[in-house]
């Protein structure tokens, strides 16, 4: 059974828009007056203030790159791996489509150019699909579907997945200025939901998983398997009066966990006024959800982003981001 709920939340003024995701364990998002819809726009309206949900993925192709391991294993900084995933209910075919970064082009329909072995062109339905880096035993116990030649640079890539006629269908590690978003020597970088965006608020560092590396270490992430951070972030909503925000404003949000009770998560709420490089807390030690009513007189004026942040008691965390401007 597959539950749809809001993992992270990029946010249009006046509103929020979470993105739509899988889950295994069954939790079902809630939020009053909130109707979640799968593949449109749900809006609510919750205590006088308009909620938009955006839970659409676009329902052909939508396969995204979702786990980077570019630090390599244990075993070797060489034993690099990628996973896609598929994240519709069609299966895709993904002969004529490239994974490609700087000097590197990796084919995923045949044997050339990156590729060197090839097993399979086609991704189930919310399945995955793994590429493994010059041999097999990079991740052992889960065959890769494709093996390939090319190295992922520890000062940061941009990787791109890239459909038969060249659009950019993915990206992993977009605008990360000299490095990766997240990750590191022996741990790879998670999507922390299929449908997140590519930011650097969506990106988590592996941890152990059900797999060995060529010299029998345990693999920190989860080739061909949920990411960690997907099975466990917390998610979370939040909601604000539309347009520039001044004076005293009520700032509402409601955060869930898939495997942490409501009341093991911490809240905060948060601004940033370099587009999420540092964030200045507003309020922290909030529970899993209220309102807030936030006094922005205080404040700066001008464009920022408003981020509510919820973490579990393992540090997994989840945030919900709104650009908004402040009125001062
Ligand atoms: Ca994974
Ligand atoms: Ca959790």
């Amino acid at each position: 059974m597959r539950t749809f709920f809001s993992v992270i939340a990029r946010s249009s003024p006046g509103g929020i828009m979470g993105t739509k995701g899988w889950g295994r364990k069954g939790l079902t998002w809630g939020w009053p007056g909130l109707r979640i819809v799968g593949g449109v726009i749900a809006v609510g309206r919750v205590g006088g203030l308009v909620l938009a949900v955006a839970l659409s993925i676009p329902g052909a192709a939508q396969v995204v790159i979702n786990e980077v391991a570019w630090g390599g294993t244990e075993a070797s900084p060489y034993g690099e791996w990628i996973e896609l995933y598929n994240a519709s209910d069609e299966p895709v075919d993904v002969s004529g489509w490239a994974l490609v970064w700087e000097g590197v082009t990796i084919p995923l329909g045949e044997e050339s150019g990156g590729t060197f072995v090839l097993r399979s062109h086609v991704i189930e339905p919310h399945g995955f699909f793994l590429l493994e880096r010059g041999r097999d035993d990079t991740v052992v116990g889960r065959q890769a579907d494709i093996i390939y030649r090319g190295a992922l640079s520890d000062r940061g890539e941009t990787l791109r997945l890239l459909n038969p006629w060249g659009e950019v269908v993915s990206t992993a590690n977009l605008g990360c200025e000299g490095g990766w978003w997240a990750g590191e020597a022996g741990a790879s970088m998670e999507r922390v939901s299929p449908a997140a965006p590519d930011d650097r608020f969506s990106w988590r560092t592996g941890i152990p998983g059900g797999f060995l590396d060529a010299a029998g270490a345990v693999i920190r992430g989860s080739p061909g398997e949920p990411n960690a951070c997907w099975l466990s972030s917390p998610r979370i909503l939040m909601s604000l009066p539309p347009g520039p925000l001044t004076g005293v404003i009520s700032w509402a949000w409601q955060a869930q966990d898939p495997d942490t009770p409501a009341e093991d998560l911490v809240v905060s709420l948060n601004v940033s006024y370099d587009q999420g490089v540092t964030l200045q807390p507003v309020v922290e030690g909030l529970p899993a959800s209220g309102s807030f009513d936030w006094d922005t007189s205080g404040w700066p004026p001008g464009e920022v982003l408003l981020v509510a942040r919820a973490e579990d008691p393992d540090g997994f965390w989840g945030v919900a981001v709104l650009a908004a401007e402040l009125g001062g």
